[in-house]
């Protein structure tokens, strides 16, 4: 494997280190579908095209050139991200995906609620489409919104096989706006993903170069002949050798793009000064957690994964991969604003520019420190919002300077005023389903007795408030991963998995900016399915870094039984994180109803970020039979394990 593996990370590594500074700077990264529109159209080229009911879908290969080196991705009719496409409610829409490679292929639409079979999954809803032929998809569009569609075959997602998609609503839209752009984030490489995973699988760290000694640094690097371009790598990354668990993948061999643009230059979006611009964000990246922000402006976050919310003003916000966020910002000045997007672990950006002009760039601000690890991600809960006698406090923002979070004081005092029953419903869910899992040796902890350890910290959602309605013997957990122990294919358990929904996330909380939080998503209409959930399906998200293993309670895809659900029942789906890195986990063909504290106005969502350490919940009404995919969306993670089918019927 080491034969195979190591030359091609020389040309990798080759090419980012020699690229690295330069390529920020000076060096081009155009796709040729991109280069052939001059500059002005490329500007253009995010804003929506005409919807549309009846799509061809030309699977292909496609030449890509980042910086100066030439490789193939999968795109669509000659793009790469594939093309925007734009669908009304109400529609029955065509599809017909013609398959130009040489291997099996797929399109998954992403966040879209149809029939089992239209979900294009292989394996599960459908056979995949094999090379040379033709697959048609048809469905009535019975939503509205940001939305994207993806390969789920191999590795295709990860070499470019990924579009925007965006749905007119039937009535009238619920904010209004002068333009309307598309910002599609991904991560490019010019690696194989089979490689990628096959190194993932030989070194967790292995693209995680700033854990590294400086002795096995520069031994990487006399081996692989790049000594000169040493000094530019270390300026430009900043080197810091300290531990550090943020990505498994990073700007080592990423180059991160906004609609296909690299840093280099980056995408432009025109505007006039007090047009108010909609923006679509969306994480199309295999394996990148991103931080957004364009200073100087203020921006409205105004629906998540397709749906509308109340608007939410914030500075920055993190999107995990698969998330969708629509922002509106309202420029009022002709200067340009740089849309800054740094990669989670800090290791690069992709950037674009809003401008009244062609030509104007706007400043690229230094990239933040990159996040640490803590206690809290360790799942042993967060020990600056405890006392010393170990009581929690009622709101783990307290004392944070967050201007615009008007939310925060319901929140707390609906903690206040269920503290009782919190404690209850806690002691009770300790007792149902962690305890079999701890490990009584990591509860060594001074001050804290069990009692005090229970994961109550923060709690602000409505998870306690349901449970304790719900608390009745028919309510108990039924999925429970019987007794969870550290092994191979679990490396840790979070003994105080606790509530963060009320974080924005690691690198972003206390940076001095407003950052969303999932506590402020607050959907503009009530849920449509009153009902309490009747049972509760616990899931651990369990892994192994070292040897790159991921799955759901420590149990690999291969390994484990489907997870059913009955036609029309309502259930509560628990997820408990005792991983340190974040898992966007994704459910198919269902809404995923976030339990953040805002009762009927809860946010539907198809795709939850759950952080390192985190419990959270959410609910599922199961009203579309079939089989659907359940899995984290880093592609890797899905890759090795952490994927499972729920079968709805
Ligand atoms: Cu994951």
């Amino acid at each position: 494997m080491v034969e195979s593996v190591f030359p091609k990370r020389t040309s990798i590594v080759r090419r980012r280190f020699v690229t690295g500074a330069a390529a920020l700077s000076c060096g081009a990264a155009v796709f040729p579908a991109l280069a052939r529109k001059a500059t002005i159209e490329s500007m253009v080229s995010a804003e929506l095209p005409e919807a549309a009911s009846s799509f061809l879908l030309n699977v292909e290969k496609i030449p890509v050139r980042v910086g100066k080196q030439h490789a193939k991705g999968v795109g669509i009719n000659g793009s790469l991200p594939a093309p925007t496409l734009r669908w009304r409610e109400g529609d029955t829409v065509e599809l017909q995906v013609r398959n130009h490679l040489h291997e099996d292929t797929s399109i998954h639409w992403h966040g879209i609620r149809l029939p089992a079979d239209m979900d294009g999954v292989p394996g599960l809803s459908f056979a995949g489409i094999p090379a040379g032929e033709t697959f048609t998809y048809r469905f009535p569009v019975r939503q509205n919104g940001t939305y994207w569609y993806h390969s789920h075959s191999g590795g295709q997602e990860q070499a470019g096989l990924y579009g925007a998609l965006v749905i007119d609503p039937a009535d009238k839209p619920a904010y209004t706006a002068d333009r309307d752009y598309v910002v599609l984030l991904s991560d490019w490489t010019n690696a194989d993903p089979m490689d990628i995973v096959s190194n993932l699988k030989f070194d967790g760290d292995y693209y995680n170069f700033r854990q590294r000694t400086v002795g096995t640094f520069l031994h990487d690097i006399r081996k692989d002949g790049l000594m000169a371009s040493v000094r530019d790598r270390l300026a430009w990354g900043g080197m810091n050798m300290a531990p550090t668990d943020i990505s498994d993948v990073s700007g080592i061999i990423y180059t991160y793009l906004m609609n296909g643009r690299s840093p280099a230059k980056g995408w432009v979006g025109l505007f006039r000064p007090g047009e108010r611009i909609r923006l679509r964000f969306i994480n199309a990246a295999s394996m990148t957690l991103f931080d957004v922000r364009i200073p100087g402006l203020t921006m409205q976050v105004v629906a998540s994964d397709g749906n509308d919310v109340e608007p939410v003003p914030v500075d920055e916000f993190r999107i995990a991969p698969a998330e969708t966020y629509d922002v509106i910002v309202q420029p009022t000045t002709d200067e340009p604003y740089t849309i800054f997007v740094q990669s989670e672990d800090r290791t690069g950006y992709a950037r674009g520019t809003l401008a009244t002009h062609d030509g104007l760039l706007g400043p690229i601000p230094p990239m933040d420190p990159r996040p640490l690890r803590t206690m809290a991600d360790m799942g042993m809960g967060s020990m600056k919002n405890m006392s010393m006698t170990g009581e929690p406090k009622s709101d783990p923002m307290a004392g944070m300077d967050m201007p615009s979070h008007e939310k925060t004081t319901p929140d707390s005092q609906s903690v206040e005023q269920d503290k009782t029953v919190h404690h209850h419903a806690a002691m009770h869910d300790m007792d149902m389903s962690n305890m079999a899992g701890m490990d009584m040796g990591n509860m060594d902890m001074p001050g804290m007795s069990m009692h005090h350890s229970m994961p109550h910290e923060g709690s602000s959602s409505s998870i306690k408030e349901q449970r304790a309605v719900s608390g009745s013997p028919a309510a108990m957990p039924e999925t429970q991963p019987a007794k969870l122990k550290t092994g191979v294919e679990v490396q840790s358990l979070a003994p105080q998995p606790q509530n963060r929904l009320g974080e924005a996330g690691d690198g972003l909380d206390g940076n001095g900016r407003r950052c969303l939080r999932y506590t402020d998503l607050r959907a503009l209409k009530p849920w449509t399915d009153p009902r309490e959930p009747s049972r509760e399906i616990v899931l651990h998200l369990t892994g192994n870094m070292e040897r790159f293993i991921w799955g759901f309670n420590g149990k690999k895809f291969s390994e484990a039984e489907p997870i059913r659900l009955m036609l029309g029942e309502r259930v509560r789906f628990v997820l408990i994180n005792d991983t340190m890195m974040e898992h966007p986990i994704h459910l198919h063909g269902l809404w995923s109803e976030l339990e953040n504290g805002q009762g009927a106005f809860q946010p539907y969502k198809h795709t939850v970020n759950v952080k390192p350490g985190e419990r959270l919940s959410y609910l599922v009404s199961a009203d579309t039979p079939g089989l659907w995919a359940y899995h984290c969306h880093l592609l890797y993670h899905m890759d090795t394990g952490m994927f499972r089918t729920v079968v709805v019927s």
